[in-house]
């Protein structure tokens, strides 16, 4: 592996980049489904994180392995995807328990499949004797991975490059580089990134759109796949020769539906989001619980189901009281029916509906 490789955009293909997929093929079929992907005409760019947190991280690896095979993607590494560490002891202090608390995690799926079950008592050379034996095509794969590439026009790596001997001098943290946009920071080059949440950067309403930031040069564009319940495969789409006339197309698998009635936005609004989901629950009514938000004190109605308990106290899920802007005729997908209206998404943004809705077939 080495930390960068340099590479060539094909003119004349356009390239889609998707970060975060974390093992959720189904969103990753449903997006190149969804914005016509072709392995004769376009370019899948991964922009790393595609193993773990989902169900299917071993199907995915093989998907993706199958179509670098036929020369129409490139994949970087993310944090979440060198599990080819484990053959060289890399991970030997604190492999087994990460496999044990985690059922799908990639390399219990490789296990399973060669009949071995990871239990507590599983030694750990008999873990990595099947691996070799059974799965070295997979670790070479992983193993191959570089955590950037470098075109004329873009970097693509999955946390940032925050200074130019960062990939150098800290190549994990290029991969793990948190709130990348956060830092402030603008380059001569495009550095297309995953890894941070975009809803995380806003602040009222929940976005999961590729964040684009023309005079920074960055784009930033994990939608939460897999871990927001509302959450989004994105794809930023760059265009055959290039350029930053950026589309934009994402994936989800709500069911759509077509509003029939008017609704204004809310004027205030407020994201409770994790990291900062701190809670005090002041009246529960069953399906809904009012809550007040520790840090900042403003309160909303939250589903109950949302609501949970732990030693440090209460937290919820990400969540919003945001009340979408919605004109008779638009498409909305819906994420959760409840008897005050229904958490919805329109183009990407999540809020609630009390209007009509009905059904749309595929
Ligand atoms: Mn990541």
């Amino acid at each position: 592996m080495s930390t960068m490789v340099k590479k060539i955009l094909p003119g004349d293909r356009r390239a889609l980049v998707v970060s975060d997929i974390h093992g959720n093929l189904p969103y990753l079929e449903g997006l190149l489904k969804k914005t016509g992907f072709s392995p004769e005409r376009d370019l899948l760019i991964v922009d790393g994180d595609f193993l773990e947190k989902g169900k299917q991280s071993l199907d995915t690896l093989r998907y993706l392995m199958r179509l670098v095979a036929e020369g129409c993607c490139w994949v970087v590494r993310g944090n979440c995807d060198g599990w080819h560490q484990i053959l060289s002891g890399g991970m030997d202090k604190f492999i087994m328990k990460y496999m044990l608390t985690r059922p799908n995690c990639v390399l219990r799926q490789m296990c399973c499949e060669q009949g071995l079950d990871v239990m507590e008592d599983t030694p750990l050379g008999e873990i990595k004797s099947v691996l070799t034996a059974h799965h070295a095509a997979e670790m070479d794969f992983l193993a191959s991975l570089p955590i950037a590439i470098d075109t004329e026009e873009y970097t693509f790596v999955h946390g940032g490059i925050s200074r130019p001997d960062m990939l150098r001098k800290e190549p994990w943290r290029c991969m793990k580089n948190d709130n990348f946009l956060g830092q402030g920071l603008s380059f001569d080059k495009w550095q297309i990134v995953g890894h941070w949440p975009v809803v995380l950067y806003r602040e009222n309403i929940t976005d999961a759109n590729p964040i684009i930031l023309r005079d920074r040069h960055i784009a930033s564009i994990d939608g939460g796949c897999v871990l927001k319940d509302d959450g989004q495969l994105n794809a930023l789409i760059i265009p055959p020769g290039g350029g930053d006339g950026f589309e934009c197309a994402y994936y989800d698998p709500f069911p759509t539906a077509r509003a029939l009635t008017a609704q204004s936005a809310s004027e205030k609004s407020y994201y409770i989001r994790w990291g900062d989901n701190a809670v005090e629950p002041l009246a529960f009514d069953g399906e809904f619980t009012r809550c007040r938000h520790l840090r900042t004190g403003y309160e909303m109605d939250i589903p109950s189901d949302y609501v949970r308990m732990s030693k440090r106290g209460f937290t919820v899920n990400d969540c919003t009281d945001y009340r979408l802007q919605v004109e008779p005729g638009d498409l909305l997908s819906v994420v959760k029916r409840t008897s005050r209206g229904c958490l919805c998404k329109k183009n990407g943004v999540s809020g609630w509906y009390a209007g009509k809705l009905e059904p749309v077939g595929d």
